[in-house]
């Protein structure tokens, strides 16, 4: 044993590893449950006890050289590692320009969404916002629409609850309806905000998309203010050149009612792919609001009248982008969204 005992101290006092790794190692070689110097414990119990006084005094000289060289080399090794984080931390260049942030862009839709806010404020019309999920009578029955119209229908509508219906606007004129109510002309608000329809989704048709819908009433406002505003509306979105016409339409709640037209800004009218070879493109819908509309809002309509738009935001936003798929506009495709202008 006490040869073994001296092995085993000059194997501690040769030990000379390089790494965290190799000293854990040796420690459980050594003092680990089945290791070098626990083995010779216990072998210690059954040496014949004249010895035990020397060996008991030569094996805890060797546990403590061990456990002391241990401690040691660990001591050694973090050291080592802390000097070397400090000296690769004094390298680095503090005085070095920062690398670029990638600043984020807005949506199409909030860009233009915001622009055609911007050119309605200009003029008077104020911000109005109100509830996506909305009943019939907001939606439908106080703008005038038959009982039994077509987009009263399952089809059409996202119901949320039957009796009393509870729905998801399919426009945001219920927005104007709430106003109508709570306020007494002259009125002149610009409304925008998510719509719901259940349409088959595709290329040029999406189950949500984002209108802004305006509405100004007053004593005598005329068709002519109407034709006048959109037109203001049409240069300042389309450009200084840009020509717009009024074809007859309808709508329940509009009489007359009409569909604007804008002159094509990308081959100034004579005619491309983009319009269809017809020289205009389609941007809203519009007319004088309905008497019957102004009653039920608790508006007189014996002493004033008003006109009211509608337009997509997504065809507004394709027309002026050129983008050609409206799914683009849902499917946050980072490629796609840093084409548009940096948020600064
Ligand atoms: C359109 C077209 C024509 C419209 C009407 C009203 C209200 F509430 F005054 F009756 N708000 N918006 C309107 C009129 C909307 O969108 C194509």
């Amino acid at each position: 044993m006490t040869e073994k005992i001296e092995t085993l101290l000059n194997e501690v006092a040769a030990f000379a590893p390089k790494t965290w790794d190799e000293v854990e190692a040796f420690r459980i070689r050594m003092l680990g449950k089945k290791g070098a110097v626990t083995a010779l414990f216990d072998q210690f119990k059954a040496a014949p006890a004249e010895q035990k006084r020397t060996l008991g005094q030569a094996m805890n000289r060797l546990k403590s050289a061990t456990v002391e060289k241990i401690n040691e080399l660990k001591a050694r090794l973090e050291e080592l590692a802390l000097s070397s984080a400090e000296a690769s931390a004094a390298a680095l260049d503090m005085t070095r320009p920062a690398g670029a942030d990638r600043v984020g862009s807005r949506h199409p839709i909030s860009l233009v969404r915001n622009r055609i806010l911007e050119i309605f404020g200009r003029i008077g019309f104020v911000p109005a916002e109100g509830p996506e999920i909305e009943d019939d009578w907001h939606v439908f029955t106080a703008l005038n629409f038959p009982p039994e119209h077509p987009a009263r229908d399952m089809q059409d509508t996202f119901f949320i609850e039957k009796d009393p219906d509870i729905l998801l606007r399919t426009h945001t004129s219920s927005i104007q309806v709430r106003v109508m109510q709570s306020q007494q002309p002259p009125i002149r608000v610009i409304c925008p905000g998510r719509v719901f329809r259940n349409e088959a989704i595709s290329y040029r048709a999406h189950c949500i998309f984002h209108q802004v819908e305006g509405l100004y009433i007053d004593e005598n406002v005329s068709f002519a203010d109407l034709k006048q505003t959109i037109l203001h509306f049409a240069k300042e979105m389309f450009g200084e050149k840009s020509e717009i016409r009024m074809r007859p339409s309808y709508f329940p709640f509009t009489e007359p009612s009409t569909e604007v037209d804008v002159s094509c800004n990308l081959c100034g009218g004579k005619g491309c792919p983009v319009c269809k070879y017809t020289g205009w493109l389609e941007i809203m819908g519009a007319g004088m609001v309905d008497p019957n509309v102004l009653e039920a809002c608790g508006i007189d309509s014996k002493r004033y009248s008003g006109f009211a738009f509608g337009m997509g935001v997504e065809r507004i936003a394709m027309l002026k982008y050129g983008v050609k798929d409206l799914r683009l506009y849902f499917e946050n495709d980072l490629r796609f969204l840093r084409q548009f202008t940096p948020v600064i």
